[in-house]
């Protein structure tokens, strides 16, 4: 066994591995999120709730690339509403299969139509922390939903950006508020947000960077239609294709926000050395969203090894000593990468190729076996001298 120590701190709260999953596949039920509760995710994290219940966009609302690399939603916030979340039967039935006494945080991700609706929510929440409920450690306020058809992402829009946090800081909530955002493709606008969100630093204590990037758009060129069927077809992109813009926000986030609000990365996490490269940028804790939809809960396991397994083989004893720790580009740095990259035996094929491979050569042999009948059969053969005795 390992003994790389993976415990971080979010906001403050403690977790005991840095690798959580997302709020969105997978999250909308306690069926669901018990399987991460029992997994090696060191939290358990919520659907994004509105005020009351809703089913969501038509379908289909999902798309999956063949490839892997990108994938696709325009849920539009099925979820079965606050009260299904915060209530202790729900919080009992995630919890189910924890082992030991204690339970893992329990972080609650909200996404109000309304600022009304969000400070609903928010009362709601507090007053349930204030009977007695507490696992429920943090809400995620969800400030960048991009399939609610007809309405902006909201963090985009400065001007009401600084009015949910003004109005909500002036309820004085004691539980940590996180801030989901959308991703920046601009330097300039991100640090236009942080610079907003470092007014409120006495009360957002963590970001979590990014949302899917929203507005973007699959065709099927079977159908020449997009593959989902609401909004135009347009959806949130995830997985592989967007870490890339995670990664970046989470460096930039890192890099323009007060020192006390945590940065917590997402987006296209798959491998544990995927996260190694958000703590790396400055994240003190990671999300996975599209992996955990396509594998399930058990990636929160192999994540975790996987992980381990970088720290130890880098000289790492703990995921922390890592954290914002990316180094500038450098020439010593280029070539040691690339003495690496020699040094690396070959990928192994993947099943697909072998299988190519093995095709192909059957296909040889089958080719190679008819040429020979049809030599056989259609070439005259030379006389041999036993033919001529025999005539
Ligand atoms: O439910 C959704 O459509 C959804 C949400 Br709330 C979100 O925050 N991000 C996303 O890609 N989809």
């Amino acid at each position: 066994m390992s003994n790389i120590n993976l415990e971080t701190t979010v906001g403050g709260i403690p977790l005991s591995t840095c690798v959580y999953n997302a709020s969105g596949p997978r999250t909308g039920a306690s069926q669901a999120l018990a399987k991460i509760a029992a997994s090696s995710a060191g939290a358990v994290l919520t659907k994004s709730a509105t005020l009351e219940k809703q089913n969501g966009n038509p379908l289909p609302r999902v798309w999956h690339a063949d490839d892997s690399k990108a994938s696709m939603n325009s849920e539009g916030l099925p979820n079965s509403g606050i009260d299904y979340y915060i209530a202790s039967a729900t919080i009992d039935e995630t919890m189910g299969e924890v082992s030991g006494t204690t339970t893992k945080p329990y972080f609650v991700s909200i996404s109000g139509k309304t600022l009304a609706d969000n400070l609903d929510m928010l009362d709601r929440i507090a007053k349930k922390i204030d009977s007695g409920e507490k696992r429920i450690v943090s809400v995620e306020l969800n400030l960048a939903c991009p399939n609610v058809i007809g309405k902006p992402i909201i963090a985009y829009d400065y001007d009401q950006l600084r009015d949910i946090l003004e109005t909500i800081s002036e309820k004085k909530y004691t539980f940590p508020l996180g801030l989901k955002m959308p991703p920046y493709l601009d330097g300039k606008q991100l640090q236009l947000a942080a610079a907003i969100i470092n007014e409120y630093s006495d009360m957002v204590r963590y970001v979590v960077c990014i949302n899917t990037i929203g507005n973007a758009l699959s065709v099927d060129p079977v159908s020449e239609a997009p593959y989902i069927s609401s909004n135009g077809g347009l959806a949130g992109l995830s997985g592989p294709a967007a870490k890339y813009t995670a990664l970046a926000n989470v460096r930039q986030m890192r890099q323009h926000l007060k020192e006390e609000i945590d940065v917590v990365g997402v987006g296209g996490i798959e491998t544990g050395e995927d996260v190694f490269l958000f703590l790396l940028c400055g994240a003190t804790a990671v999300q996975v969203g599209t992996t955990h939809w396509i594998e399930g809960a058990k990636c929160f396991d192999r994540i975790v090894k996987e992980l381990k397994d970088v720290l130890k083989e880098k000289g790492y004893s703990s995921s922390s000593e890592v954290v914002g720790k990316l180094k500038p580009w450098s020439k010593e740095g280029a070539k040691k990468s690339r003495l690496a990259k020699k040094a690396k035996p070959p990928p192994k094929r993947t099943a697909k190729e072998a299988g190519t491979l093995t095709e192909f050569f059957a296909n040889m042999f089958m080719m190679a076996v008819i040429l020979w009948l049809l030599i056989d059969k259609y070439v005259p053969k030379p006389v041999t001298k036993a033919d001529l005795d025999e005539m």
